[in-house]
């Protein structure tokens, strides 16, 4: 796929889930680098920027898209010269996807031994290092009733059941309004993460906060599932996340909605530090309060100064 249309289906959700679009772009920068048949290292360096910028403004919430296409540029610079900048470029997104697609695995062995035999286990929306920890729980033999919200209005919570019963999982899925219904009975809530702020906080599909909050109030043990490029460098200077807002046409069809009424659909919400119990990364089980930390340690100053 090229690096526009990688572009076009991480906005259309063809290609969605904050780790998925990191890796895609990642890998579309690393094709456009290879694609290049010139010599000339500023060409090829304004055809990256330019590749870039058009990646980076097609989703605004999963920082998992900034961090990936940092990666790519991690010691890269034009004056390199064309070839060993092309292979910089190169090296850099291969690396970035192996680690990613390692880390989930990681983060699925880790996060298992936080699920016991006979639980009850809610997740929200499709995230894959969630689904990895109760994918491998299930690996191990911990028998386990599963639920799946709906996540509405895009309904990712559908493909949530398919990955679970493609792994021989039977799930069972609630609307979304359940969640506090079913929560007296649930024994671990694990969900993934778009990004995560250098206070904790965890930004991930519109819900979270409410099963969060739901989990809380039942105490029930609320885990989050993330890599460490879900970790925003950008929040620690103060940053805001940005919480897309997609159309409306999502939610309702057009013809259904009366003249004078509108349709909000924001589609990520923040989750306060204090309704989560940890963080499953692949370099430990961390609480909320150790954002910072991971962020300067795994993500580097290098990465973090690079704020364009
Ligand atoms: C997906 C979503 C997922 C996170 C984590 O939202 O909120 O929980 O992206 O997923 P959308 P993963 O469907 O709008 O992209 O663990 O797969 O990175």
């Amino acid at each position: 796929m090229s690096l526009e249309g990688t572009a076009v289906s991480i906005k259309s959700m063809e290609i969605r889930g904050a780790a998925e679009i990191a890796r895609r772009a990642a890998d579309a920068l690393r094709q456009e680098a290879l694609e290049y048949q010139g010599h000339d290292a500023k060409e090829l360096w304004a055809r990256m920027q330019r590749g870039k910028g058009m990646l980076l403004a097609s989703r605004p919430t999963a920082v998992s898209l900034w961090n990936g296409v940092q990666a790519v540029f991690k010691g890269a610079s034009p004056e390199m010269g064309s070839d060993v900048l092309r292979r910089t470029l190169v090296s850099n997104a291969d690396t970035f996807i192996k680690r990613a697609n390692e880390a989930v695995d990681i983060i699925g062995r880790m996060g298992s031994k936080r699920i016991r035999d006979g639980d009850w286990v809610l997740t929200h929306c499709n995230s894959k290092a969630a689904l990895s920890v109760i994918i491998q729980a299930h690996k191990e033999g911990k028998k386990m009733e599963v639920f799946a919200t709906e996540s509405r209005p895009w309904r990712q919570g559908l493909l949530t059941l398919r990955d679970l019963a493609f792994v021989g999982i039977e799930p069972t899925l609630i609307v979304d309004s359940a969640a506090r219904w079913l929560m007296k009975d649930v024994d671990v809530v694990v969900v993934g993460a778009d990004t995560i702020c250098s206070n904790g906080a965890l930004i991930n599909k519109i819900g979270t906060s409410q099963i969060a909050l739901a989990a809380h109030e039942a105490r029930v043990p609320f885990l989050v599932a993330a890599e460490t490029f879900k970790f925003s460098p950008k929040t620690m200077y103060g940053e805001l996340v940005e919480i897309e807002e997609r159309d409306s046409s999502e939610v309702v069809r057009p013809d259904e909605v009366p003249a004078g009424a509108k349709i909000l659909n924001p589609v990520f919400d923040a989750t306060p530090p204090e309704y989560i119990d940890a963080i499953i990364t692949e370099v430990g089980l961390v609480p909320p309060s150790a954002a910072y930390e991971i962020i300067v340690k795994e993500l580097g100053h290098e990465f973090i100064f690079e704020r364009n």
